[in-house]
């Protein structure tokens, strides 16, 4: 049986140590979900990276590891603490992800990260190289491993091999400002399948494919010599009914076992029965929008003063990549906004913002999604984003309104939601009032149509049409070296 192997730069464990002894501790996102459903029908394994230096471990204690990840199908790529510097936090976060979210001031162009993003690539390669076997499939995913299908190709050309990009693919005039530009362009062309979240970013790719290098393209396929390449939109999807199920669950339990964040929030709806929630989760990240929304929540409150004191917003910022100064930078600006906006509106009952910088348990995520009025996503870039599906499968009863960015992935799937350009503020003002008095049968209208979109095309879905046009680009290539 052929089978279909997943590649990706964190393994879907965390490893916790307890007593002197390790665990695993299985993640819950969305790609492990996904990926869980594929890679356990079809045999395969999972190469990637287990979070940890090895050089925080003595060799016998990284032995153990692997073999705890080993006995769940996981190969281990070990990283040292300078590769993950380099290449995690370096090329990876410090040159990728600033250049495909537009931010190219806060490109760093650094050759010494440029080297270790094609070393630890390589390590990626070849340690798939050593589990896959004649004719299986590979499924890389994300832009820590672009140069991973090349590199794969080149020694097996008889595997095909699937990549999926999770961020915005740029448009040609910012993608050709990198100087290592052909060689990913190059590195992502080993695949025989290249998936994006929307049609907008594969035109792009296929933009750069063609002015880089002038291959010839029909429609969305590649010819290159004796090779047809395929490049498609999935829109990714999440587990909707996790989400829908677990906020029924939430809502319908009794008072004495609920969670403290619950009952905090309950006592803050009794306190006036028209006071009002709005939500914003994201990891603190400068292409989520966080300082733009609050100042648009401020110039909300500045220009309707009739909601001080009856409306908050609850944002919830997940610490991320820490050792970059931009995200330092960016901490001291959130911190410093709400600040402002709770000196200046606050009053010894009410706060303008809850600001949790922390992650929180799945079921207090729940618990915000079901009980928020509004969700507030305002990302100034965005590959997709998962949390607005979220919060829109844990509105049990249809209500609530979504407030998004027209510059994330998700918004081609949320035409009934308010739509927002995340850097006008007095505009997005004016959607937090509309959404705010939004008549309820209008809010079910538009979250009904959404709700069914989102539950028809979930996790599982994208991962199995991802694996089905993956098997129908071999078979296409099979027929085309017949001919
Ligand atoms: C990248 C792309 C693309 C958040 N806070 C907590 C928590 N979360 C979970 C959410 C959601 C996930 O994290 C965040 O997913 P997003 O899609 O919103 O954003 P990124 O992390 O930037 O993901 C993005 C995605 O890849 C998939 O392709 O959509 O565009 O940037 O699932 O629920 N989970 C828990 N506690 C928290 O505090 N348990």
């Amino acid at each position: 049986m052929k089978k279909l192997h997943i590649v990706s730069n964190r393994l879907p464990f965390s490893i916790v140590s307890e007593d002197d002894k390790f665990l695993l501790k299985p993640s819950v996102g969305g790609l492990a979900t996904g990926m869980k459903s594929v890679y356990k029908d079809f045999e395969g394994r999972w190469i990637g990276w287990p979070g940890i230096a090895t050089d925080s471990y003595t060799v016998d204690q990284f032995k153990e590891i692997e073999g705890l990840l080993d006995k769940e199908g996981c190969d281990t790529v070990p990283l040292t603490a300078d590769e993950v510097h380099t290449f995690y936090e370096g090329f990876c976060n410090r040159t990728i992800w600033p250049l495909f979210h537009y931010f190219n001031q806060y490109v760093d162009y650094s050759p010494e990260f440029w080297e270790s993003y094609v070393e630890v690539n390589q390590k990626f390669a070849d340690k798939t190289l050593e589990v896959v076997e004649d004719g299986d499939f590979v499924w890389v995913h994300d832009y820590q491993l672009m140069l991973v299908p090349g590199m794969l190709k080149a020694k097996r050309p008889d595997i095909t091999i699937g990549f999926f990009l999770h961020i915005p693919f740029p448009s040609y005039e910012v993608f050709r400002i990198l100087p290592w530009r052909n060689e990913l362009l190059g590195g992502l062309l080993g695949a025989d399948l290249i998936g994006f979240h929307t049609y907008d970013y594969e035109r792009h790719f296929l933009s750069s494919v063609r002015r880089l290098f002038g291959y010839e393209i029909s429609f969305n396929q590649i010819h290159i010599d004796e090779r047809i390449i395929l490049a498609d939109a999935f829109p990714m999807g999440i587990d909707y009914d996790k989400f829908h199920d677990s906020a029924i669950k939430t809502i319908s339990r009794p008072m004495q076992e609920k969670s403290t964040l619950h009952k905090e929030l309950e006592k803050y709806f009794l306190v006036s029965p028209d006071r009002k929630l709005i939500l914003s989760i994201d990891r603190l990240d400068y292409s989520k929008g966080i300082p733009n929304r609050l100042r648009a929540f401020e110039k909300f409150l500045e220009k309707f003063p009739e909601y001080r004191t009856k409306v908050t917003l609850v944002m919830l910022a997940v610490p991320s990549r820490n050792s970059v100064p931009q995200y330092q930078r960016l901490k001291r600006e959130v911190d410093e906004l709400v600040g402002r906006i709770n000196g200046l509106y606050g009053t010894v009952n009410y706060a303008p913002v809850w600001y949790f910088y922390r992650s929180m348990p799945f079921e207090n995520l729940v618990e915000l999604y079901s009980m928020s009025d509004v969700a507030l996503l305002t990302p100034v870039r965005d590959g997709m984003n998962l949390v607005a599906k979220e919060y829109v499968a844990s509105r049990t009863n249809q209500t609530g309104v979504m407030i998004i960015s027209e510059m994330t992935g998700v918004v081609k799937e949320m035409g009934e939601a308010i739509v927002i350009n995340p850097n006008h503020e007095s505009q997005v003002a004016d959607a937090i009032k509309q959404a705010l008095e939004m008549p309820i049968d209008e809010q079910r209208a538009r979250m009904s149509v959404i709700q069914k979109r989102l539950k028809r095309y979930d996790v599982f879905k994208w991962a199995e049409q991802f694996v089905s046009s993956l098997k129908r680009i071999a078979q296409i290539q099979t027929d085309f070296l017949a001919k």
